[in-house]
């Protein structure tokens, strides 16, 4: 070798050296993916619906808009009453209706006066909608609004004066009530109700009279910290149905634009759909009771602790959040039952994942990227650390042994969701002897998301493996637990 050449070789050592020790790429996000303030919303995880207004005082789940704001008299209002509640049932924040289809407002809006200030409540000086964001505030829960656009006792309904009037109740719920986690447009739309007195039913073009878009970009805006909940988004989405069930396999997508309040098949929103091109999560909404407001006659069909329990797995644990509806009674408090149950069904979801079996242990996995991307990252608890594959590779094995053979009947498992929805297929397997056998559980094993949580049989095993047998891409999981629920 001449002896320039044996230089420049030596110079190029370094370079070579320093390339190999380079820090392992993360995988590319795989689109369509969250902005950071949907997995913050997406990590709240279960939250809580208030239905209250005069409804509650006339026995009406949809009022026509006549009622007589001088029956709303709750005489022992306390929402301090309510957010505590929430907050010993592990929930994150508190949705409000403060303003429901009838038209009546928590709050003294300036432009009617269907509203609490012509109620005896607190000689009409009452603000429901101050009262619960203040008790958000010193519990430290979030503090979300809906405000129905459809509004039967408005006289303009079903014309732009309307509409204006409409802006004007957003503007000012997102202006004076301090951060909004969540703003709530009710698909219901339009048919009969009082407006005015008229006493005539109304139709609209639901998909182009509110001019939705605008009014998106008004609470973007005012609230830029805010999700967007309708039944297409584009914050999050309606699950299709008000039993609070996602679907087994759980995009978080819609095709962008596809979906509008009414929105003729909403059972694709079970699912989402897997060819979107827009990040829109499912919210699943269902009431602890058969209704949305309170009806005394169903003070003893409260939901159980257990069968709020099965709710959970079936959306928080299936890739969607859980919100949970509770219907103020007439004294203006959350019946007694209501919140025992809520309670109860709190403990019953920490008792199931009370103790994690693979804590801390580093499981054997068939493809690593190498870097920081290492199986360690699987069981730490560090939500921002994952595990991933190289990027040809979309399928994996990931495999649990145990120093004795140990009971479980739990798994959780989580996608690193901010660089996307991946994961199509899986099986859970458990050793028995020398073989594999799949674990029994009724859950269809195909979309993970943010969280996916399996109830199977409870086995004892020495060793548990998880197989992803297809993908939108390279995989990154952030979290596997394994627990025993007994
Ligand atoms: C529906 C409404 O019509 C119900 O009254 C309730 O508010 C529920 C959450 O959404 O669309």
């Amino acid at each position: 070798m001449k002896k320039t050449t044996l230089i420049s070789v030596l110079s190029t050592l370094p370079f070579i050296l320093s390339c190999t020790e380079k820090q392992v790429e993360a995988p590319a996000a795989l689109y369509p993916i969250p902005v950071e303030k949907q997995v913050e919303w997406q990590k709240m995880e279960t939250y809580a619906f208030i239905h209250f207004g005069l409804n509650t005082f006339n026995d009406r789940e949809w009022g026509y808009g006549d009622s007589d704001p001088k029956t709303f008299n709750p005489g022992k209002l306390d929402c301090e009453q309510w957010v505590k509640t929430f907050v010993r049932a592990g929930m994150k924040g508190v949705i409000l209706t403060a303003k429901h289809h009838d038209g009546f407002c928590l709050w003294p809006f300036e432009g009617t006066e269907y509203s609490v200030k012509n109620t005896p409540w607190k000689g009409g000086k009452g603000n429901v909608v101050k009262e619960l964001s203040d008790a958000c505030r010193k519990y430290g829960l979030k503090f979300g609004v809906y405000l129905s656009p459809w509004d039967r006792n408005h006289a303009a309904y079903g014309t732009p004066e309307y509409i204006k009037y409409y802006r004007a109740q957003l503007c000012d719920l997102l202006t004076n009530y301090g951060d909004i986690f969540e703003v709530w447009f009710d698909g219901a739309n339009g048919g009969d109700g009082w407006y005015g007195g008229a006493k005539e039913t109304r139709t609209i073009d639901r998909e182009n009279y509110y001019n939705y878009p605008s009014l998106y970009a008004l609470v973007d805006s005012l609230q830029p910290g805010a999700i967007i909940f309708s039944d297409g988004g584009p914050g999050c989405r309606w699950v299709g149905n008000e039993r609070g069930i996602g679907g087994m396999t759980n995009w978080s997508f819609l095709r962008k634009g596809e979906v509008y309040a009414g929105y003729p098949r909403a059972y694709e929103l079970e699912s989402g759909h897997a060819d979107g091109d827009q990040w829109t999560a499912a919210e699943c909404d269902v009431s602890i009771r058969p209704g949305w407001f309170y009806h005394p006659e169903e003070d003893g069909m409260v939901k159980t602790p257990e069968q709020l329990l099965d709710l959970y797995y079936k959306s928080v644990g299936r890739n969607g959040t859980f919100l949970l509806n509770f219907p103020v009674d007439r004294d203006g408090l959350i019946h007694p039952v209501d919140s025992a149950n809520a309670a109860k069904f709190h403990d019953m979801v920490c008792n199931d994942f009370k103790t994690d079996l693979v804590s801390g242990i580093v499981p054997k996995v068939s493809n690593e990227r190498g870097g920081a991307f290492t199986a360690s990252a699987l069981t730490d608890d560090d939500y921002d650390t994952y595990w991933a594959t190289q990027d040809s590779v979309i399928s994996a094995e990931i495999e649990f042994n145990f120093s004795e053979p140990t009971q479980m009947n739990r798994l959780m498992l989580q996608e690193y969701i901010p660089l996307g929805q991946r994961v199509k297929a899986f099986s859970v397997e458990y050793k028995q002897g020398e073989e594999w056998l799949p674990i029994k559980t009724e859950e269809q094993t195909t979309t993970i998301g943010y969280k996916r949580l399996l109830r199977f049989d409870t086995v004892k095993t020495d060793a548990l493996r998880i197989r992803i047998t297809d993908a939108r891409g390279p995989l990154c999981l952030n979290r596997i637990g394994l627990f025993f629920a007994e």
